[in-house]
């Protein structure tokens, strides 16, 4: 077979793997075929870079951010649809549709209503070539490069699409998941919080860098084209997209009469907590395409077509005090405590109230009835509170005129809602910032969780996370809780964290707006703290991924006296400025295994389990010592126990030392063609331990 046949066969067998997996949810093969899959292909691409075409499942994410959008005008405009609350004006707008084509009952299709981004596709020799935003329905911005990114996405539709240039209308939305994932992140990174899924699907399609949306889990739903393309009704149009190799919009019933349409958007009213998205309500649409051209439209609605919003989950509870919380960069944040109610699906008892112009604006008051409503089904958030029922008791929320953690002065700037302690020594900034120094993704320290820092905090023998390089085996032990083996594993892990790798130095020092992946890019780019610390603002957002506000809190943080003592600290007790950087640095190692969880029975050829152990963390895989439905995956050796029974019972995949070495080949290359320093770990000759050696 031809190269360019055998490239074409791969390329379609992994289209259909990402269909299979991303829009059907049943993957045909372990994520290990699929590697295998992906990798000979960028392999064979590699050799033959003059195959390589934009269609290629391994192209998805360019490399680099564009200066702004393109303005794209839609051929045919993207209307907008006409909302209603209730059934009553379902039946209304049902009449009006019968009276129209003269009919006593109509044939509707009713969908789900993805609460996310209108956007147009648009397909040519199949090949997906232009996407964009709805915009103003005339004219949207150009987003291509972002779409590209998102995996349920066909680059390329089947072989029964049409060659013709088509264009497809849908949905950008963030699965739930998604949602919490990229909310915790920020939350830790105390970036602003996105309000709720379609915010968020917005954002992160409308950023400039396709990097940053391909990181955010997006999905996309087709439920419509500018065209008929030569079908008869809307429900044959939807099964041939299908076809075709686009995600469809699903479920999707044929309702006959009004009656039909409204019961079985009564049966999503609760069922549709349990979907992983986010539904806001069902949408009605004609099904016969030449009634809808009857209908015809507005100057803004389509007449063929209207929203059944569903009613916003609401609650009503009592406000019963606000608390204060600072956080790791000093920002005061009020949060509402009030009696637990059940919403969408949990129990929810707190929530935010974000800052003091929010609560000035809503005039809420502790002691308040207040209507409590799930943003985007997800985050509780406070509506209003019913001044109505006020009795009289109710007290204004103040200001703190002290910071609540250490009583010290709080500052507002102008300009901004929010309150902040500076007191570097504050025990909740404290506290918060050597819980994340001491994070796994940071200096991942063992041993070191919140409750260990909260006691060593408030026992004064930390003060920063500096002090804890010099902290001692006997005074310590005079703590409560504090048994001779817990403190000599804390101070094992502290030890250990003295050579990570740069980057995660970089990462916990807390930098404002310096996250993991902020961290990496600048480690790699200047090496060692030294030179981290001088570097000027023009030289750091010579970095890709650095704009002026990441460069400006970084540059500020190393001239700030009270940091450069931490440093100072860090420095005297040895740790890893970067000039010790192993030469095979974490960070070099592609992350192949992120997020997988594995674990490891029996005896594996030729390395131990904690060897075997090292390198799967090394990858960015976790090990546990439990069999659970977590378990992506049991390593099995030799002699397994009943770690594999529960794997198989559980339908967790069992993998062999050699499979899993299959997995990291492509790294042994890449390290062998660096020849990097060789630590010698095991004494046999034969190729595996070979690239055992090579993987440290
Ligand atoms: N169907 C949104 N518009 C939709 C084609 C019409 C339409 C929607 C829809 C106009 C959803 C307005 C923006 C737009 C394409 C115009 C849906 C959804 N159908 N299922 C009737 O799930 N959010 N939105 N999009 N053209």
């Amino acid at each position: 077979m031809s190269i360019e046949k055998e490239i074409q066969r791969i390329r379609e067998e992994i289209r259909k793997h990402d269909y299979n997996y991303y829009v059907k949810n049943q993957p045909e093969i372990s994520d290990f075929e699929y590697d295998r899959l992906m990798r000979e292909l960028r392999d064979l691409e590699n050799k033959f870079p003059e195959l390589i075409t934009p269609e290629t499942p391994t192209q998805r994410v360019s490399g680099e951010p564009v200066d702004g959008f393109e303005s794209v005008e839609h051929s045919v405009p993207m209307l907008s649809m006409d909302n209603t609350y209730s059934f009553d004006d379902l039946q209304d707008f049902d009449k009006r549709v019968r009276d129209t084509l003269d009919i006593l009952q109509v044939e509707y299709v009713v969908e789900l209503k993805f609460d996310g981004l209108a956007i147009a596709l648009q397909y040519e020799n199949k090949n997906f070539v232009r996407g964009a935003t709805r915009g103003n329905g005339t004219t949207g911005d150009d987003v291509t490069h972002n779409l590209r990114t998102i995996n349920s996405l066909p680059l390329k539709l089947n072989s029964d699409a049409p060659d013709e240039l088509i264009e497809i209308r849908g949905e950008v939305y963030m699965p739930k998941k998604s949602f919490e994932r990229i909310n915790t992140e920020r939350e830790e990174n105390e970036e602003n919080l996105f309000a709720n899924p379609r915010n968020a699907a917005a954002g992160s399609l409308k950023t400039l860098d396709p990097r940053v949306t391909a990181k955010r889990g997006l999905g996309v739903f087709c439920y419509g084209a500018a065209s008929d393309y030569g079908f008869k009704t809307h429900a044959e149009l939807l099964e041939n997209l299908k076809s075709w190799g686009l995600p469809v919009s699903s479920p999707v019933k044929i309702c006959n009469g009004i009656e039909e349409v409204m019961s079985y958007c009564n049966e999503w009213i609760d069922k549709r907590h349990n979907l992983p998205f986010e539904t806001d309500g069902m949408v009605i649409k004609v099904n016969s395409f030449s009634e809808q051209k009857t209908l015809g439209a507005t100057a803004k609605y389509p007449r063929w077509a209207i929203s059944y919003k569903f009613p916003a989950e609401q609650a009503v509870t009592k406000l019963e005090n606000v608390e204060f919380q600072v956080g790791r960069t000093g920002h005061i944040t009020p949060v509402a405590h009030f009696q637990s109610v059940h919403l969408a699906g949990t129990t929810v008892s707190r929530a935010t109230l974000h800052n003091f112009d929010e609560i000035a604006r809503k005039d809420i008051r502790e002691g308040d009835y207040i209507v409590v409503e799930k943003a985007g089904e997800v985050i509780p958030y406070v509506v209003k509170s019913l001044s109505e029922k006020r009795t009289g008791d109710e007290k204004i929320i103040k200001e703190p005129e002290k910071c609540p953690a250490c009583d010290g002065p709080v500052n507002r700037y102008k300009d901004s809602a929010f309150l902040v302690c500076e007191n570097q020594g504050c025990p909740a900034l404290v506290k918060k910032s050597i819980v994340h120094f001491a994070s796994r993704n940071a200096m991942d320290i063992e041993g070191l969780g919140p409750a260990t820092v909260d006691q060593l905090v408030e026992s004064e023998f930390l003060k920063d996370y500096g002090d804890l390089y010099f902290l001692e085996k006997n005074r310590l032990l005079g703590l409560d809780r504090m048994a001779e083996k817990s403190v000599e594993n804390l101070l094992l892990g502290i030890e250990k964290s003295k050579s990570q790798p740069l980057f995660r130095l970089v990462n916990a020092l807390g930098i404002r707006n310096v996250g993991e992946a902020t961290a990496r890019s600048l480690a790699k780019e200047f090496g060692t703290i030294e030179k981290l610390s001088n570097a000027t603002l023009e030289e750091l957002q010579e970095v890709s991924d650095i704009g002026p506000e990441v460069a400006e809190s970084f540059f500020s943080f190393f001239r700030n006296p009270s940091n450069e003592k931490v440093l100072h600290k860090l420095d005297e007790a040895g740790v890893n400025f970067g000039d010790k950087d192993a030469a095979t640095d974490e960070s070099e190692v592609p992350q192949l295994l992120a997020g997988k969880k594995f674990v490891l029975t029996g005896s594996l050829p030729g390395i131990s389990r904690p060897d075997a152990s090292e390198i799967i963390r090394k990858f960015g895989g976790s090990v546990s010592g439990s069999v659970s439905k977590k378990t992506d995956y049991v390593l099995a050796g030799e002699e397994v126990g009943s770690k594999a029974d529960k794997a198989e019972q559980l339908g967790v995949e069992i993998i062999s030392w050699e499979e899993f070495l299959e997995l990291t080949a492509d790294i042994e290359r890449t390290k062998r063609t660096k020849q990097t320093k060789q630590t010698k770990r095991t004494d046999g000759t034969d190729g595996d331990s070979l690239r055992q050696d090579l993987l440290f």
